[in-house]
Formats: C-alpha cells, sequence, structure tokens
C-alpha cells in the first residue's frame, strides 16, 4: 500500500492513505541505506495483522517498506515533497523585512519549491505601501496575495493556491501566519469540529513538524517557520542565479563570473540603471552576496 508521512517520532510513522491512517515502524533496513523517513515522504508499506500488531492501541499497524524519491527536501524543519513555501509578511506592526523575504525567496529557489508572497494585515497599511512591495514582486512574476487574516479577507485565494499542494509557512513573529492557518481550517467543512491545529499544538510537545490534511492530496505543514541557516549552502557565486529577474540581463555582463557588483559593463548594473531591476532587491543581493562571501571566506 502506499501513503504519505504525516507525523514522525523516533522510530515511529503516522502514514494517510485516502482511507485511513497507519502507526508504521521502520525497522532497522533504512538505518542501512542512510535514509530516514521523514513527514511528507512518500512511501510504501505493508498493514499488519492485528495479533501482530507492534503498537500499543494502535488499530491500524505497518511496517515500512519503501520510500519514494523525494521531490524536494528541506533539512529544517526536517521536510520532503513541500511543493509551496508562503513567505507572510506584514505590511505594519511588524514592518516588512524585505531582506528576509528576499534571503528565503533565493532559497527557495536554490530548493526547487515555488515560494508564494503573502501581505497580510493591509488593514492598518493607511498609506499603502503594500501597493510598492506588490509590484516589486508581481513585476518579477511572483505571486502576491493581499489579505486581512484577522477579518478573514483573502482566504479564499490562500485556499485556491493551496490545492492539491504540501504547502509550508514562513515569516518572522507576528505577521500572522497562526492567523492564516485559523482561518483556512475554519473554512474547510469537511475540517469543521474535527480538527483544530490550535487544540494539536497545545498537545504537541515534540518541535516535530506535522501535517495537516486541509482536503483532499491538500496538506499543510505546521512548522515555526524556516530557518535562514541553511542559506548558506549557496555558494555566493551561485547567488545571482535565485534572483529569478537577474538571469535575462547577465549575458551582457562583460566579464566571466562576474558578480554584478563592482564590475564595469555589467548587464544586471544596467538592468538596475534602466529601472528594470528593482534597488531594493538589487540592495538585497549585495547583502546577502557579502554575507555570503564572508561566511565563506572565514571557513579556511
Ligand atoms: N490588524 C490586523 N491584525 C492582524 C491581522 N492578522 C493577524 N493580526 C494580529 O496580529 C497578531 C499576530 O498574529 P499571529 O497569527 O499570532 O502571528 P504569527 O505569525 O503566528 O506569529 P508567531 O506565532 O509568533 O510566529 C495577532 O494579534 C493577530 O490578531 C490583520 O490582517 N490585521
Ligand atoms: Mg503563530
Ligand atoms: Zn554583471
Amino acid at each position: 500500500m502506499q501513503g504519505i508521512i504525516v507525523e514522525a517520532s523516533t522510530n515511529l510513522y503516522r502514514i494517510k492513505t485516502n482511507e485511513k491512517e497507519y502507526v508504521a515502524t521502520a525497522r532497522g533496513k533504512f538505518k542501512s541505506v542512510d535514509l530516514t523517513p521523514v513527514v511528507g515522504d512518500i512511501v510504501d508499506f505493508s498493514p499488519l495483522e492485528k495479533e501482530h500488531s507492534i503498537v500499543e492501541n494502535e488499530e491500524n499497524t505497518a511496517v515500512l517498506e519503501k520510500i519514494h524519491e523525494r521531490k524536494t527536501y528541506v533539512k529544517r524543519p526536517r521536510l520532503a515533497n513541500i511543493t509551496q513555501i508562503i513567505f507572510v509578511l506584514s505590511s505594519k506592526h511588524p514592518k516588512p523585512d524585505l531582506l528576509l523575504l528576499d534571503k528565503q525567496l533565493a532559497f527557495a529557489e536554490f530548493l526547487h519549491i515555488r515560494p508564494i508572497i503573502v501581505l497580510n494585515k493591509i488593514d492598518l497599511d493607511d498609506k499603502k505601501q503594500f501597493m510598492e512591495i506588490s509590484k516589486i514582486y508581481e513585476n518579477i512574476g511572483y505571486k502576491v496575495i493581499r489579505t486581512m487574516a484577522k477579518m478573514g479577507e483573502g482566504i479564499e485565494e490562500i485556499e485556491a493556491i493551496l490545492k492539491n499542494n504540501i504547502s509550508a509557512f514562513s515569516g518572522n513573529s507576528g505577521v500572522g501566519k497562526s492567523t492564516l492557518i485559523n482561518c483556512l481550517f475554519k473554512e474547510n467543512k469537511t475540517l469543521e469540529g474535527e480538527i483544530s491545529i490550535k487544540n494539536k499544538r497545545g498537545k504537541n510537545t515534540t518541535t516535530d513538524v506535522k501535517l495537516y490534511e486541509l482536503d483532499n492530496n491538500t496538506y499543510i505543514a505546521d512548522t515555526p517557520g524556516f530557518s535562514t541557516f541553511d542559506i548558506y549552502e549557496i555558494p555566493y557565486r551561485d547567488l545571482y542565479k535565485y534572483f529569478i529577474e537577474f538571469e535575462e540581463y547577465v549575458s551582457n555582463c562583460k566579464y566571466i563570473g562576474c558578480s554584478h557588483i563592482k564590475e564595469e559593463e555589467c548587464g544586471v548594473k544596467e538592468g538596475l540603471k534602466d529601472g528594470k531591476i528593482s534597488e531594493s532587491r538589487y540592495n538585497n543581493y549585495i547583502k546577502i552576496y557579502n554575507e555570503l562571501k564572508d561566511r565563506e571566506d572565514h571557513k579556511w
């Protein structure tokens, strides 16, 4: 049988199929191939007869047989096969952190995970600065959704984008991630009264990630957010590749291996001068580049 791991603890995995849930062990064989099952993994498993049950008080137990090839993999928190990261910013209180956003966007591109941007709390933004931010990122081709989570506004659009995906939310504390997720579960008729992410969270003492099923084939990872620590995996010379709008200008650079910072006749800098590349994005590129370079230089 085939299912998806929605929860993992020490050598115990909760697997979900369309019909029911199983609790499975992995036995020793996965250790030998240096492959530990993680939340999000699609797995093959064999259900066990009740009398062979390996877990007390569990109806459906099983043994994990095989992990399917992962489409994506995130180390912190450990998650396989997520297809989207929803980056949540608030227009005000706290103010939008575009450096963090650009860092996380680059990291998502590096991991081949689709980024979606949510600008929340637009009700507090009387100067409508969220319009500027929307424009910067929509021009590049990113999807930007504007919401007022507290009032339940804009939730349908998020719901639509989540469909048939495994998504995780990320963003600074206080931007409204929990408020958004609670709205999503409230509006979902099939889950009414059945699941409360809040209650589940209260009971959950582990820091492990879980997947919550919002709808058929639609999951949300319950995570406090993504660590930007692992962004150091990106070699600084490659960073420009993950600023997706730079690509079409790079071919105009005179020097091979142009860093797009100090060089003359740089296509990216020309794009900036012509107003095709946003100053905020370019400045954050330099900041992140220097951060990555410092880190790499100090490794030795
Ligand atoms: N005015 C306004 N307030 C909002 C909106 N959405 C959320 N809030 C409020 O912002 C505060 C923080 O929201 P949370 O959902 O707890 O934020 P979070 O991102 O989960 O924060 P952490 O769990 O600390 O990471 C709460 O008091 C919410 O009621 C909104 O659209 N407008
Ligand atoms: Mg929260
Ligand atoms: Zn250049």
